[in-house]
């Protein structure tokens, strides 16, 4: 339930805020790349500034999902879109350490506690399919290790799985079980920072602990988990779920629940609650259309039987243009009917990689909010959708168009992008006080103009919320359509008007068209 009311907020750590000016150069890496294909300057401590201010706490985030913040390839690679650095943290070089042009592991830790602090949760952007490519400064790792191809060509399951999603980037041999020894390189590594006779310990532990053979997969469950147990990270987004075998995903999952559970052990002081570890899953064009199901052509895969709690909704965008009403009631027959009961399903209306966002041009930043944050599902915010940073930029080429700086600057200008993260802001924290808005069923009450419920009845939680819209600006009265009893006092969230239920309506008078009622609590 919880994650299908979720706003998460998702973010390249690089591009967001520059909180340390002292580490935009590390590891030599020059600023050198094609346009916004460099490392700019965002790092933990910038997010942990945003924390601090209250920016996520004012849009109504439950979660912050960042990219992977371990470290990266330290060269830079041209893959036909210009010479390019792992700023976007997929070009993984060491799952144990910290990228240092992000900051250090103690930024890490001190972002993840202002975090909880503050009631929000953690995701962690969890790779286990590929390396980085090789570069000249990047050794290729043993071969017992990793593929170099064939290329996926996507006809079926082994064409998708067993198989590099492009060239150069050398593919973890995860369905391997057979034990591999530790390439030296990483050891040499591991002995120069100083920290080689931990690691090894901790491996022996692990492996000895889980009874796992020292296969590929299991060095990276170790590895992965690590992060859980140490900070106290509350979830994974799985990385390219589709091109590993899901039963991965699964011993992965179990691994870092215990990690979580041992956190939590750990840390009495720190637990926000009882929710378990969350794990969401990139299941490349997977949409709730398909039922809970991916299909390869030669094998079908129920992600959510393997340990995914939720998978991300890369239908949404599309099925974002479709009547606001149409919308809503085919997701929430989706999620309280059909075969999704029970999961989550993160929506989105734009992200790092998807070429056909909804409304790439921004031309309604407000319309496209009530769309993603009034939808049934979780939400994610992809950074800047609440400032409407453009998805074209000048100069870049393939995804770097979706990956500019965060637009700071115009939000200190004021003006429109103000009144764009107002109405954001708005419908964030409507979502946040009512998980009926994305986990309650809906009810269309009125077409024209419109006016649906939500009710959500579960686990001892009720809760219920009515939302009108194109209702005119001014003095109004819309029926409750028996949602709430006479003598019900409401508050409308976007315009903070308080109001009674008389006679089965409510008037109110609000400089708005749109109305967010919920029970006023005292
Ligand atoms: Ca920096
Ligand atoms: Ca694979």
């Amino acid at each position: 339930m919880f994650w299908n009311n979720a706003t998460v907020y998702f973010l390249l750590t690089d591009r967001f805020q520059n909180g340390d000016p002292s580490n935009d150069f590390a590891l030599g890496r020059a600023r050198d790349g094609a346009a916004l294909r460099s490392f700019l300057g965002g790092d933990l401590a910038g997010v942990l500034q945003k924390l601090e201010e209250g920016y996520f706490d004012a849009l109504g985030v439950d979660a912050v999902w960042m990219t992977p913040f371990v470290e990266q390839i330290h060269g830079s690679v041209d893959e036909g879109t210009g010479k390019t650095y792992g700023f976007h943290g997929y070009w993984t070089r060491d799952w144990t350490a910290v990228e240092p042009a992000l900051g250090t592991e103690n930024d890490l830790r001190a972002l993840v506690d202002a975090a909880h602090r503050r009631g929000i949760r953690i995701l962690m952007d969890a790779v286990i399919n590929h390396t980085g490519p090789v570069t000249p400064l990047d050794p290729q790792w043993p071969d017992e290790w990793v593929r170099t191809g064939p290329r996926c060509v996507y006809r079926d399951y082994a064409t998708t799985v067993e198989c590099t999603l492009v060239d150069n980037l050398p593919e973890i041999r995860t369905e391997r079980n057979d034990p591999v020894a530790l390439p030296a390189l990483l050891i040499e590594k591991w002995e120069q920072e100083g920290r080689a006779t931990r690691e090894l310990a901790e491996l022996r532990a692990f492996f000895d602990r889980t009874g796992y053979p020292r296969a590929p997969r299991y060095y990276l469950i170790k590895w992965l988990t690590d992060w859980v147990r140490e900070l106290g990270i509350d979830g994974y987004r799985m990385d390219t779920a589709k091109h590993f075998g899901p039963e991965v995903g699964a011993e992965l999952k179990q691994e870092a629940a215990l990690a979580f559970e041992d956190w939590k052990e750990a840390h009495p002081d720190q637990v926000l609650d009882a929710l378990p570890f969350f794990m969401v899953g990139e299941v490349s064009q997977w949409g709730p259309s398909r039922g809970r199901e991916y299909d390869f052509g030669d094998r079908r895969v129920d992600y959510f039987d393997y340990g995914y709690d939720g998978l991300i909704n890369f239908h949404f965008p599309r099925d974002a243009a479709a009547p606001l009403d149409a919308l809503f009631t085919q997701y929430s027959d989706a999620l309280h009917h059909g075969a999704l009961r029970d999961v989550a399903i993160l929506n989105y209306i734009d992200s790092h990689d998807d070429a056909s966002p909804y409304d790439r041009d921004r031309k309604d930043p407000v319309g496209a909010g009530t769309r993603l944050l009034l939808a049934p599902g979780g939400a994610q915010i992809y950074y800047g959708d609440e400032l409407a940073r453009p998805l074209r930029v000048e100069g870049a080429q393939g995804d770097a168009n979706l990956r500019s700086f965060m637009d700071w600057d115009a939000l200190a200008t004021g003006g429109v992008t103000a009144g764009i993260l107002g109405h954001w802001r708005k419908l964030g924290r409507f979502r946040l006080a009512h998980p009926a808005v994305g986990a309650g069923e809906h009810h269309t009450f009125q077409e024209q103009p419109y006016i649906f419920g939500r009710v959500l009845e579960m686990e001892g939680i009720s809760d219920r919320v009515l939302v009108a819209i194109d209702q005119g600006d001014g003095a109004k009265t819309i029926p409750v359509f028996g949602l709430f009893p006479d003598g019900t006092d409401l508050i409308d969230a976007y315009s903070g008007e308080t109001g009674t239920v008389t006679n089965g309506e409510i008037a109110l008078t609000t400089g708005y068209g749109i109305l967010l009622l919920g029970e006023q609590r005292r």
